[in-house]
């Protein structure tokens, strides 16, 4: 397993889990010093950060791209894949084609999270999992050129009504026609929806490519009360190689947010 951490360039999403926010040079330092194999961005949009100025970051740290998110196509201009609108769909999608090119030449792959949206009186359940499906189906094909993945976030029921456990999840993917999107285990949001993690991450198995590594409260890992031993030793099980990204708030702040993670990553993950 790897490890990651988040930084945020998107100012509107202030406020939101991410554990470095609007320095990304400084935060690649400071990922760097603490050890981390990798950084998470989420970014405004994909001409925000040149490839080439974000190629000599990381290179100069050492550092992988772990994956990009694409939540800022949602939180900055309400762009989701099930809205009822087919111009709004299409440019959701356009966005996340964009986000899958700024991370594809660092083999990172881009997260659908809060872009996948909900189903409505407007839309009804049928119609958002197809447009869903869909959409998945389209762009993870189109990841296929990056030789990565793309990457589908199975969200807690406050944050969507489509798919909310793991188990939905590997039945979605396995009802699509691409065999290139995986799913993403965010740790805060299973601890919501899920009876048992482990239990959940054994069932996801080869289906889990990426993990939000936080706690209960999406705090650091340590600040909550997520009892790691059995979650990672589930991981190692399932023979998960990985990033577990820091998708957590800045608490107490960013460094020692960064610095509680790596303290666990090491803990739990790199001990055999
Ligand atoms: C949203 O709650 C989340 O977990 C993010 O990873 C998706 O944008
Ligand atoms: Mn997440």
């Amino acid at each position: 397993m790897k490890s990651s951490v988040t930084v945020s360039l998107v100012t509107q999403a202030r406020g939101g889990p991410f554990v470095f926010w609007d320095d990304l040079p400084a935060a690649c330092r400071t990922a760097a010093q603490l050890g981390f194999d990798a950084v998470e961005l989420f970014a405004p949009s994909a001409t925000a950060v040149s490839q080439a100025d974000l190629k000599k970051l990381l290179a100069e740290h050492q550092l992988h791209l772990a994956a990009v998110g694409t939540g800022a196509g949602w939180v900055i201009h309400k762009w989701q894949l099930c809205d009822p609108d087919a111009a709004i769909r299409a440019k959701a999608k356009e966005f996340i084609r964009s986000i899958i090119d700024l991370g594809g030449p660092f083999g990172a792959p881009a997260i659908i999270g809060s872009m996948q949206g909900r189903w409505t009186a407007e839309v009804d359940k049928p119609t958002a999992l197809a447009w869903l499906s869909e959409a998945l189906n389209e762009l993870g094909e189109y990841a296929g050129q990056y030789q990565t993945p793309l990457i589908y976030e199975p969200l807690n029921r406050y944050e969507t009504n489509l798919i909310n456990r793991v188990s939905d999840g590997v039945d979605l993917l396995k009802s699509l026609s691409t065999n290139n999107v995986r799913l993403l285990a965010d740790l805060f949001h299973m601890n919501i929806e899920e009876a048992d993690i482990a239990a959940a991450l054994r069932l996801g198995h080869s289906h889990i490519g990426h993990v939000h590594y936080v706690d209960s409260n999406r705090q650091p890992a340590g600040l909550g009360h997520l009892n790691f031993a059995p979650i990672v030793a589930a991981l190692k099980e399932i023979g998960y190689q990985g990033y577990c990204s820091a998708e957590a708030l800045p608490i107490p702040d960013s460094n020692t947010a960064a610095q509680l993670t790596i303290e666990s990553f090491r803990r739990y993950c790199t001990t055999a």
